[in-house]
């Protein structure tokens, strides 16, 4: 018996400053719908996916930044999103920024069932960027100003018939995200991103940020034997050009779809989640192999101790 989930990949286009919610709503709608055609039983929307990428603005009171934060999940500009899932029987993944009553500011993404009810929320875990303003920068990413690093760590959910776990962006370079799910039998991992392509303290890596985002992702679903699938919001977004190239990837390490535009675009995999089992259970089968005795400054240490 063959465990069968058909993912889609929803790269979303630039979302302008100016562009509302409900302009980036329909838009998501649209491609739900062509998801639909396609026979999709989850649709994996970016990192925030329903605005700008504001942290490359810097507000001397993060208070006046309060507008890009959504404070309820289903809002009013989302209900429509949720409406169309339900009625079309998809669920899907979809990352915003959160603001919640306590005031605390989190970079999240939410995993919704395919009866509309929200089975997982998850918080980003490595906050990139800078904290304070960064004047002599063409543009700023401000992430750490604008989003408190969530302390819940990585979970992994028994939903779609399998196991699924979720990670934002800066996430997907840490090999430890993908392991820590991997030690709670994770299957599919859901990443959505914005990564601009000019990288301000090492200009170097520009030309690189492609290689970079398939060598990362590609080598943490082959080593924990997991599924990958990781989501842009690409194009020139208020002028800062941010990288496409979104992706379904196998427990092979293998790319299974890959998006061709820079632009609002759908891709699709049926995956069979027992794949995994042929590296779970073979090369990576941690109980057998791994060390984790000799694994403890990963935890013990945060940076680099020379002697
Ligand atoms: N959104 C996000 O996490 N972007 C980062 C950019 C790093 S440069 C400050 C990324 O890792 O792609």
């Amino acid at each position: 018996m063959t465990r069968n989930l058909v993912v889609g990949a929803a790269q979303l286009g630039p979302i302008q400053r100016s562009d509302s919610r409900e302009t980036a709503v329909k838009r998501m709608i649209a491609l739900l719908h062509e998801a639909h055609s396609k026979k999709c039983e989850l649709v994996v929307f970016p990192e925030l996916a329903l605005t700008t990428f504001f942290p490359r603005w810097f507000v001397d009171d993060i208070a006046e930044a309060n507008h890009w934060y959504e404070t309820e999940m289903p809002s009013v500009a989302t209900a429509p999103l949720f409406d169309a899932a339900k009625e079309l029987g998809i669920g899907f993944s979809l990352g915003y920024a959160e603001l919640t009553p306590g005031g605390e500011r989190y970079n999240t993404q939410i995993l919704v069932e395919r009866d509309g009810t929200v089975v997982a929320k998850y918080r980003k875990v490595h906050i990139p960027g800078h904290e304070h303003h960064e004047p002599d920068r063409p543009f700023q990413h401000a992430e750490r100003y604008y989003f408190k690093p969530s302390d819940d760590g990585f979970g992994v959910w028994k939903s779609f018939g399998g196991r699924i776990g979720m990670m934002l962006c800066n996430d997907r370079r840490w090999p430890e995200s993908y392991r820590v799910m991997g030690l709670q039998g994770v299957e599919m991992i859901l990443c959505g991103y914005n990564t601009p392509i000019h990288y301000v303290p090492d200009p170097t890596q520009d030309a690189l940020q492609g290689f970079h985002n398939a060598l990362v992702m590609q080598s943490g679903a082959y080593q924990n034997g997991t599924f990958v699938v990781g989501v842009a919001k690409g194009g020139v977004e208020e002028g800062v050009l941010g990288l496409a190239e979104s992706s379904i990837i196998g427990p092979s390490g293998e790319i299974l779809a890959k998006t061709a535009t820079i632009d609002d675009e759908l891709v699709v995999a049926s995956c069979d989640l027992d794949w995994c089992y042929q590296y779970k259970n073979t090369l990576f089968n941690f109980d057998l192999y791994r060390r984790p005795e000799v694994y403890r400054r990963i935890t013990q240490q945060r940076g680099v101790t020379l002697d």
